[in-house]
C-alpha cells in the first residue's frame, strides 16, 4: 500500500492532521493499536484553545463543537479562604473552549468514516524504516496478515508510549524530564458543574480543580499520592474530600452523584529533542508531556500538527522544503514556553510532599501577588488561553 503520509497513531493528533492532509488533496493512511471504541473511552482533556478550535475549523469539522462547546470569559483560583478570578477576555483578548477531548475525538473519527478515509485498527508490531531515506516504509501486522504501507513521510502521532520517539537514534536523542511526587484522581459525574466556570485551588490539604464537559456533566479533580488507586476512593470519600478543599461557598452547592469515570493520572514533564529525523516527525504527546494542570496536553498537540500541516502542505503545493526542515526548532520553541507555563502553574498550585514552611510561604505570597496585579494576572491569562502559534 502507498501514501504519502503514513500517521502512526489515532488519537487527535495524527487525526486532525490526517483531515487537514486530506483537505488540502494530501492522503494519509492512519495506524491505530487500539479500536475506534477503546480510544473513544478515554477520558482526557477538556479546555481548547483558539488555535485548536480554529485547526477544527479548518478541517471543516468544527460545527458540533460550536454548538455544543461553552466559551469560558475567565477562570477562578482558590487559595485558603481567597478566591479571585481571572478576566481571560480582558487580559488575552479572547476566551477559552470547554470541549471533551472525547468529542473532539469522535468528531473526527466521524468525518474520517464520511469520507472514507484509510484507518486501520488494532495493527500490532509496527516498525519504521529507512527515516534517512526518500523512500522511508512502516511495516505492521493487522489480525497476523504482515503489511507495509510505503511513504513519503511518517508522522508520530502515537503518544507518549509509542513506537516513533524510540526510532530516533539515541545518539541523537535528548529526553528532558522532570516528574511530580503525586497524581491527579479525576471524576466525570452526570451533575450540574459547581461553578459556571473553572475553579483551580491550591488548599492546605492539596490541590483541587472543577471543571466541566457541558451544563449537565462535571469534570473533578483531585491531587493524590502516586500509591493510590482508584478503588482506594469511593465516591463519598472523593465528594467529601473535594469539598475541604474549594471555597466555602461552592462546596455547599456542590451536587454529587455517582462517578461514570474515575482514574488516576501520574504527573510529568517531559521533552524529546529533537522532534524531527529524517523522514519522521513527532506530533503530541509522542515527543512531550505537560503536567495537566494548564490544560495544555491536548492544545499542544495541536500547535504541532498546525507546524507540520503548514510544512507539508508548502512541501507538496509549493515544492518548498523549509517548513519540513525547521519543523522540530519552531515546534520546540513553542512547546518550551508551554512547558515553563505547566510547570509554573503545577508548582505554584499544588502541595509537594517534601514542602518546608518556607516554600508554603512562597506559595502564598505568589497567589497574593496574582490576585493583587494586573501584570501577573495578564502573563497567566495570555499564557493559559494559548500562546500564538
Ligand atoms: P494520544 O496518546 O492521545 O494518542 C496516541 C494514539 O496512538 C493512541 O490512540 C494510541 O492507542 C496510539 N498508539 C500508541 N502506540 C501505537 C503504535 N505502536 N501503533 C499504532 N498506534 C499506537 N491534556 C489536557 O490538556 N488536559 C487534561 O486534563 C489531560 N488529561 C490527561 C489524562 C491522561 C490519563 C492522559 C494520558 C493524558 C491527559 N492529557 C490531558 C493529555 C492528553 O490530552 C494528550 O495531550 C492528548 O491525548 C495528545 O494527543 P496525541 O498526541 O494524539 O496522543
Ligand atoms: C478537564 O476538564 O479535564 C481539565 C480542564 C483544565 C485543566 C485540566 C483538565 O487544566
Amino acid at each position: 500500500m502507498r501514501t504519502q503520509v503514513a500517521i502512526i497513531g489515532g488519537g487527535p493528533s495524527g487525526l486532525l492532521l490526517s483531515q487537514l492532509l486530506h483537505v488540502h488533496g494530501i492522503s494519509s493512511v492512519v495506524l491505530e493499536r487500539k479500536t475506534r471504541d477503546y480510544v473513544l473511552g478515554r477520558i482526557r482533556a477538556g479546555v481548547l484553545e483558539k488555535g485548536l478550535v480554529d485547526l477544527m475549523d479548518q478541517a471543516g469539522i468544527g460545527a458540533r463543537m460550536h454548538q455544543e462547546g461553552l466559551l469560558h470569559q475567565g477562570t477562578s483560583i482558590a487559595y485558603g479562604n481567597e478566591s479571585f478570578r481571572v478576566d481571560l477576555q480582558h487580559h488575552a483578548g479572547r476566551p477559552l473552549m470547554v470541549y471533551g477531548q472525547t468529542e473532539l475525538t469522535r468528531d473526527l473519527y466521524d468525518a474520517r468514516a464520511k469520507e472514507e478515509l484509510p484507518t486501520e485498527f488494532e495493527v500490532e508490531n509496527v516498525v519504521l524504516h529507512d527515516l534517512e531515506t526518500e523512500a522511508p516504509s512502516v511495516s505492521y501486522e493487522v489480525h497476523g496478515e504482515s503489511r507495509t504501507l510505503n511513504c513519503d513521510f511518517i508522522a508520530g502521532c502515537d503518544g507518549f508510549h509509542g513506537v516513533s520517539r524510540r526510532a530516533i537514534p539515541d545518539a541523537v536523542k535528548t529526553e528532558y524530564e522532570r516528574t511530580y511526587p503525586f497524581g491527579w484522581l479525576g471524576v466525570l459525574s452526570e451533575t450540574p458543574p459547581v461553578n459556571h466556570e473553572l475553579i483551580y485551588a491550591n488548599s492546605d490539604r492539596g490541590f483541587a480543580l472543577c471543571s466541566m464537559r457541558s451544563e449537565t456533566r462535571s469534570r473533578y479533580y483531585i491531587q493524590c499520592a502516586l500509591s493510590d488507586s482508584p478503588s482506594d476512593w469511593s465516591d463519598q470519600a472523593f465528594w467529601d474530600e473535594l469539598r475541604r478543599r474549594i471555597p466555602e461557598p461552592q462546596a455547599d452547592q456542590l451536587i454529587t452523584g455517582p462517578a461514570i469515570e474515575k482514574s488516576i493520572a501520574p504527573l510529568r514533564s517531559f521533552v524529546c529533542e529533537p522532534m524531527q529525523w529524517g523522514r519522521l516527525f513527532l506530533c503530541g504527546d509522542a515527543a512531550h508531556i505537560v503536567p495537566p494542570t494548564g490544560a495544555k496536553g491536548l492544545n499542544t498537540a495541536a500547535s504541532d500538527v498546525h507546524y507540520l500541516f503548514t510544512g507539508l502542505r508548502q512541501y507538496y503545493e509549493d515544492g518548498d522544503a523549509n517548513g519540513i526542515n525547521q519543523y522540530s526548532q519552531r515546534a520546540l520553541s513553542r512547546v518550551w514556553k508551554v512547558s515553563r507555563f505547566s510547570w509554573w502553574f503545577s508548582t505554584l498550585m499544588h502541595q509537594f510532599p517534601d514542602q518546608q514552611a518556607f516554600d508554603r510561604k512562597i506559595q502564598l505570597a505568589e497567589l497574593e501577588f496574582l490576585r493583587s496585579s494586573e501584570a501577573a494576572q495578564a502573563a497567566m491569562a495570555q499564557n493559559y488561553v494559548g500562546l500564538p502559534y
